[in-house]
């Protein structure tokens, strides 16, 4: 994340380099194994997102992954389930538009927890502004397989527009990679969040380094 420029940040949150699981995507290989490696490569947060896991599948999971992210003090986030997150006492969860609002999740979640609100529209930023949410999931940035269901992707031109109308950090999301994560850095995301460039890479600590590399370098040109 660009150095200095939120001030507010709740301790720990760095979405730099942000993993998003899907086992789906993941091979032969684990979430486990998978997020164990893009760790050790750099990825800054990791956020358990398993849509068909049943409840206690999704819990053992999220407990083994705390084990696991707590030595490299990388924070665990939770997709959607606020239930799941305070049960594991992980880091925090991350809402789309149609999951619990924003203010519930704070009230049972506390003060400390990180909260991220996906928003495909600018209207929706507007209407967040009020809450109190640690970052924006800018979503898609462009169109992708891992999640066809989505409409219209922002683009770079709407990522600009987006970190024009908040001064809350924005985690880009959708079809990013090796090929495009520069230039999402310099539209002004805080941070990419991928699912395909490392669940489906060869090697998840090789894909990690490059991206981090990459992000690193971009933010510095960038200040
Ligand atoms: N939300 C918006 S796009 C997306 C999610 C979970 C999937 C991103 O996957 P990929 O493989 O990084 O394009
Ligand atoms: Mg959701």
């Amino acid at each position: 994340m660009r150095k200095g420029q939120h001030p507010d940040q709740r301790p720990g949150f760095d979405p730099t380099l942000y993993l998003v699981t899907d086992q789906r995507l993941c091979g032969e290989k684990s979430v486990l194994d998978v997020v164990g490696l893009a760790v050790r490569g750099g990825a800054t947060m990791v956020q358990l997102r398993e849509k068909r896991l049943d409840m206690r599948s999704l819990v053992d999971l999220a407990r083994a992954l705390k084990g696991l992210l707590e030595p490299f003090g990388v924070p665990l986030i939770i997709n959607d389930r606020v239930d799941a997150a305070l049960a594991v006492g992980a880091a925090g969860v991350h809402l789309g538009q149609h999951d619990m609002p924003a203010e519930l999740a704070r009230h049972l979640l506390g003060s400390r927890a990180l909260i991220g609100l996906s928003v495909e529209r600018l209207g929706q930023i507007h209407e967040a502004e009020r809450l109190d949410v640690d970052y924006y999931g800018v979503s898609p940035i462009f169109p992708t397989p891992t999640k066809p269901d989505l409409h219209t992707a922002w683009g770079l031109a709407g990522l600009a527009m987006a970190r024009q109308a908040t001064a809350k950090p924005l985690v880009a999301i959708g079809g990013i990679g090796m090929e495009n994560a520069e230039s999402v850095f310099r539209a002004g995301a805080d941070g990419v969040a991928v699912v395909s460039a490392i669940c489906a890479a060869p090697d998840p600590l090789k894909a990690a380094e490059a991206l981090i590399q990459a992000l690193r370098s971009g933010c510095s040109h960038s200040q």
